[in-house]
């Protein structure tokens, strides 16, 4: 039998970006190499900013767990969604971005055609087992042209990626541990959710998956 080797970037290599859309792409394995340094960053925010379930305006608890850091969090309650500069359940700033968070987002924007942003808001989200995020678009930042960097750790997802309206059935997109997805331009506005999270242990986060999306927000 003959052993057939790959040129780099052919449909096979894992490694290779996955076009979502003209301007929306999965980056496999990309924040692999800064886990070292992300997952201190993340228990250093959490300590100060933690974790917390937040209600929709329409007064339904997430599913998910939220916190944020940089100059600005997004946050959820019953008068609506919005950017706040300080963590409402402590009165306190928003702990800083981590100096990785934002090379790994450079580097991530960069590769997906998006050269010069720099994002000043980052929301982490914390998930279990049964966890989602029901399809939504991201639409509270001031520039909706601006990429989103989205890096996920943890337990896998089936990630959702639909059309700027909700009709039709979006895409399933299945994210590991070291996936960054970064969508924008004329792709920021399309329709995207978590599937449940399945049971599971990570080596590294056990029965959890970490996702954190930067953004330009002011
Ligand atoms: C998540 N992500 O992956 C949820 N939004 O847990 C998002 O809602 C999201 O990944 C905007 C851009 C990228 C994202
Ligand atoms: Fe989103």
């Amino acid at each position: 039998m003959q052993r057939m080797s790959l040129p780099q970037g052919t449909l096979f290599d894992s490694d290779t970006p996955l076009a979502l859309g003209s301007h929306a792409f999965v980056l496999p394995g990309l924040a692999l190499p800064y886990v070292p340094e992300l997952l201190p960053a993340l228990d250093a925010i959490q300590r100060v900013a933690p974790f917390r379930h937040m209600v929709t305006p329409g007064g339904f608890e997430m599913s998910v767990q939220l916190t944020n850091c940089g100059a600005l969090g997004w946050v959820t309650d019953r008068h609506g969604y919005r950017y706040t500069a300080h963590d409402p359940a402590t009165g306190q700033p928003w702990p800083p971005m981590p100096p990785s968070f934002l090379h790994l987002a450079r580097e991530a924007a960069a590769r997906a055609g998006f050269d010069d942003f720099t994002q000043d808001a980052c929301l982490i989200n914390c998930y279990e087992p049964g966890s989602r995020m029901s399809l939504h678009q991201d639409r509270n930042e001031q520039d909706l042209f601006a990429p989103v960097v989205s890096v996920s750790l943890g337990l896998p997802a089936i990630f959702q990626f639909g059309g700027l309206t909700r009709s039709g059935r979006p895409a399933r997109v299945p994210l590991v541990h070291g996936d960054v997805v970064v969508w924008g331009g004329p792709d920021r506005l399309r329709y995207h959710g978590v599937l449940p999270i399945e049971d599971g242990l990570h080596p590294l986060l056990g029965a959890r998956r970490i996702n954190f999306t930067l953004r330009r927000a002011a």
